[in-house]
């Protein structure tokens, strides 16, 4: 009885072992690349962050929530827009594919603050 028992405690802990290992392989799969979310606010006349770092070749999805305005979110240099409506989240995805400097900016103009409403996303390679 004795050998019995213990022999159930090992059996046990393998198992224990072997589950563990399977459901890190599961979430690996489900999530080989998982995107990087970025949440920024909008409002006059700012980004909050103002300054985005991200990986080359990482995706990421920036959550826009604007504050006040229909605000513009414009990287010129990766031909990328959008509008922020106020009152609901705009989601852009990026797959940087090129380190650098990109500035982005309001295109919509919002009142007397405008041209200064601008970040920069840092692309690290
Ligand atoms: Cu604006």
């Amino acid at each position: 009885m004795r050998h019995a028992s213990a022999i159930g405690m090992l059996l046990g802990a393998v198992a224990g072992i072997a589950l563990g290992g399977t459901v890190m392989a599961e979430s690996a799969k489900q999530h080989p690349d998982k995107e990087q979310v970025i949440k920024i606010v909008a409002q006059r006349f700012s980004y909050s962050p103002s300054e985005i770092v991200l990986k080359k070749g990482q995706p990421a999805v920036l959550e826009f929530t604007s504050l006040d305005f229909v605000h513009g979110f414009k990287i010129p240099d990766l031909n990328i827009r959008a509008d922020l409506p106020p009152g609901k989240i705009t989601r852009v995805r990026i797959t940087p594919e090129k380190a650098g400097v990109y500035d982005f900016l309001c295109d919509n103009f919002c009142g007397a603050g405008h041209e200064d409403m601008n970040g920069r996303i840092i692309v690290r390679g």
